[in-house]
């Protein structure tokens, strides 16, 4: 049989380098903070990092706006450092990935520098430039950031697409200069030693032919008009596995490669080198259907693929407060895992860096009680490591983090957040109401500084960012140093993982499906049973009868009684 390729079986963790760890001092986190701190990832048990971007940028977007693929920001450190990084991931048995922002670049790239300079010149078809009216864009489509997705650039005399801020502005894929250019990319990070990449918003890359104006019955519904002329484009398949072919598969031996991490946790041998990377595409609005096709097993273009429909309860976004319940977080996994073939895989992640945190929006306040949020973390740390697929991690879900009580706009750097409160007040929205969805829904929830101890250990100058919650108990010093923290139940989860591959690549079957609270399956590979169990209830409740020898190995006793936001992992004999 085919070997299952590492990422089946490893636990990702996303660092967002700006508020990972400061090590000069300038309050942005940067390269050598992270190294600083690899030790923490690796006790953790963390296989693989997906960092994102570090790459030079202007910041618009916190570096999702590349102005030069091939160098580090300098807030960030050097390629030096980055190397160093890739090194000593490698050197602790852990992998490293990027963050590939190639749907847009920077308005400060070079490429747009030389076509706005010269439009009708090569570096002119990287973009799409529209010659026209400067008071009627080219079409209605709308940007993610408020506002249209066109701006007029008055030295081209042409007006740029920008699915994003004006400051990203959106390449053309229908462009071979454009693939060969992202191609090199790949390949000159894959050389330095990169295990591959998770891919910005990669099914947005292909725009249908003549750019049509979005339908209004779309755009209504879902705020972005135009989508439907992007999201899932004609040659979305071809531009993939084109980009796998010809960036993916290494040609010569990486500069290094990782240890071999053994199942008791101790490192072996360097892993002779990959030939190709993993590809993990964010892919926003994909669901299950059109997921498989982007990332079916043996297809050659997505490994693993992100489906955002777990990220909020049908009828809701991200904007409204509303109470997250888990059991439609149930139904989809159920859903999912009645779809996927046998070998077909999916990312499992509650949170990232667009998004608050899922402990508070389950939470929904209750999570303030240290001991409520200790509970609920763990329950749904138990979820998220012990379903079928391989687990995303996001820094401070070790810790518990939870969303931030932000005063107003003033406190929020996310370009996205002070964009919608602009265009809500301007469409005479009451400041309490904007406020209400900003405080929502903000990116910046999930940004704020790690706290590694008790009065902070970020930064020794002032954060970019101001983190608001100093609840005693849930830094890093404090979750590492308390055997039933959050941080130890992941921690022990991992190794648990790691010892027995039931838990990653083992079969999945529900234990009461469709219950209300009781949140349970059992994986299986071989002879090798574990019964996983959580109430997703604010109350005491009675545990549902499950048949054989049952014997609790994480959370016991094994009581007829749940408590609330009980998580038991236990071993059938
Ligand atoms: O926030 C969203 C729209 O309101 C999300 O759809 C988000 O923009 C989408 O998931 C894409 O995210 C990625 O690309 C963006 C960047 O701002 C995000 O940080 C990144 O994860 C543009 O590069």
């Amino acid at each position: 049989p085919e070997p299952t390729p590492w990422w089946r079986e490893a636990v990702f963790y996303q660092v967002y380098p700006r508020s990972f760890r400061d090590a000069d001092g300038d309050g942005v986190g940067d390269i050598r903070g992270i190294i600083s701190k690899l030790d923490h990832l690796h006790d953790l048990g963390v296989d693989c990092v997906w960092l994102s971007p570090v790459f030079k940028s202007p910041n618009q977007d916190m570096g999702y706006d590349v102005s030069d693929y091939r160098d580090v920001n300098e807030e960030m450190g050097t390629l030096e450092d980055l190397d160093a990084l890739i090194a000593g991931c490698h050197e602790r048995g852990m992998r490293l990935i990027l963050d590939l922002v190639v749907n847009h670049t920077s308005d400060q790239h070079e490429w747009f520098r030389k076509a706005v300079a010269d439009p009708a010149g090569r570096y002119g078809g990287y973009y799409f430039m529209v010659e026209g009216d400067p008071d009627t864009p080219p079409n209605n489509w709308t940007s993610f950031f408020s506002g249209s997705g066109w701006s007029w650039i008055p030295e081209a005399k042409r007006w740029v697409l920008h699915l994003f801020a004006d400051g990203q502005v959106d390449l053309n894929w229908d462009n071979s200069d454009v693939r060969d250019e992202v191609a090199d990319i790949v390949s000159f990070w894959m050389q330095r030693g990169i295990d591959g990449f998770r891919l910005d918003v990669i099914n947005y890359i292909s725009k249908r032919e003549g750019l049509p104006d979005g339908h209004p019955f779309i755009g209504d519904i879902l705020e972005f008009t135009g989508v439907e002329h992007y999201f899932y484009g004609p040659r979305l398949h071809e531009f993939l596995r084109g980009l796998r072919r010809d960036g993916f598969t290494r040609r010569e031996r990486p500069a290094s490669t990782p240890r071999r991490r053994l199942p008791d946790g101790t490192l072996g041998d360097p892993l002779p080198p990959d030939m190709i990377g993993v590809m993990v595409g964010e892919t926003p609005g994909i669901g299950m259907e059109l997921g498989r096709l982007l990332s079916g097993y043996g297809r050659g273009e997505m490994d693993l693929i992100f489906n955002f429909d777990v990220l909020d309860n049908p009828g809701h976004t991200r904007w409204d407060s509303y109470r997250y319940k888990l059991y439609y977080l149930k139904r989809f996994y159920r859903a999912y895992d009645s779809h996927l073939a046998p070998n077909d895989w999916i990312a499992v992640f509650l949170d990232n860096h667009d998004n608050p945190r899922m402990l508070s929006k389950f939470g929904m306040g209750r999570e303030r009680d240290p001991q409520v949020r200790t509970a609920i973390g763990k329950m749904l740390a138990t979820i998220q490591l012990t379903m079928r697929g391989t687990p995303f991690l996001f820094q401070g879900q070790e810790l518990a983090a939870i969303n931030q009580e932000f005063s107003g706009v003033d406190e929020l750097r996310d370009v996205e957040s002070i964009n919608r409160h602009d265009a809500l007040m301007g469409r005479g929205m009451t400041p309490e109401a904007a406020w209400g969805q900003i405080l929502a829904g903000s990116r910046d929830h999930s940004r704020v500084p790690m706290r590694w101890t008790r009065d902070g250990g970020f930064t020794d100058g002032t954060p970019w960012l101001v983190g608001t919650d100093d609840e005693p108990g849930f830094s890093a010093e404090e979750q590492v140093a308390d055997p039933d923290s959050v941080y130890s139940w992941h921690k022990a989860l991992i190794a648990l993982r790691r010892q027995h591959r039931s838990l990653t690549i083992g079969a999945l079957r529900w234990v009461h499906p469709h219950h209300k609270f009781y949140f349970a399956y059992i994986r299986s590979l071989g002879d090798e049973k574990f019964l996983i169990e959580c109430n997703t209830s604010s109350k005491r409740r009675k545990r549902p009868h499950v048949g054989g020898r049952i014997v609790p190995v994480m959370g016991g006793p094994r009581r007829d009684v749940m408590e609330p936001w009980e998580a038991t992992v236990s071993r059938i004999r």
